[in-house]
């Protein structure tokens, strides 16, 4: 929504940023200018903090599709937190919650939506090079690993990066591609390393942690 002729700063935010009520529909157009790992969210940041986001990738032009731009696998790793409210900690009470919009101490960490081990594996095969875009849409930074395996960080923020690495700490907003080849045949957590987010509420395992897993092909 746009009102016009108010000098207000937030007001002004709306022009760029319209409201879209409920049954409305709006269209964004743009120009794709530069290709990398991006995300979109909702302006109201209590909107994103209860689920208004979502990743948004970018390729290459097409006649920059080679095979050595195209990795074997292509994977998106969308981390998030939430503040649900549960009885006490350590426990997890199920049931229907709606998310605390204000986030400040998040309980729940997810990859993908789903916390472990709800979470989507990552397959692959013996040989072939692996991509994993990580999107960190919280307000904390995390830092994530894939055990097993060394890789080489390709981009942050989709500008290009060149360089060989264990762990990574995303911090808020970020997007960082890694790239790796898979050589150690097994089942590999791919995980965050602080101790409470391997947690649902405190109760593990659980949290962002999800699996590499090596099929026979
Ligand atoms: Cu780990």
């Amino acid at each position: 929504m746009y009102y016009s002729g108010d000098r207000d700063r937030n007001i002004r935010l709306q022009r760029y940023y319209p409201q879209i009520e409920p049954g409305e529909s709006y269209t964004y157009r743009f120009l794709a200018w530069q290709s990398g790992t991006f995300l979109y969210h909702s302006a109201d940041p209590f909107q994103a903090t209860r689920g208004l986001t979502g990743a948004f990738i970018v390729l290459p032009e097409r006649s920059k599709l080679t095979r050595d731009v195209i990795p074997d696998r292509d994977y998106v790793i969308f981390i998030q937190e939430w503040q649900i409210k549960q009885p006490e900690l350590g426990e997890v009470f199920p049931g229907c919650y709606t998310p605390i919009k204000f986030n400040r101490q998040p309980n729940f960490f997810t990859l993908n939506g789903k916390s472990f081990p709800a979470t989507t594996p990552l397959y692959t095969c013996l040989g072939e090079r692996v991509r994993i875009r990580f999107i960190n849409k919280s307000s904390n930074s995390h830092s994530m690993h894939v055990h097993g395996h060394d890789f080489r960080v390709v981009e942050v923020d989709g500008f290009t990066r060149n360089f060989m690495d264990d762990t990574i700490n995303i911090a808020s907003a970020q997007r960082w591609d890694i790239e790796f080849c898979a050589n150690n045949p097994g089942c590999w957590p791919v995980n965050g390393t602080k101790a409470f987010h391997q947690s649902n509420n405190g109760k593990t395992p659980g949290g962002m942690t999800t699996a590499l897993i090596y099929l026979r092909c």
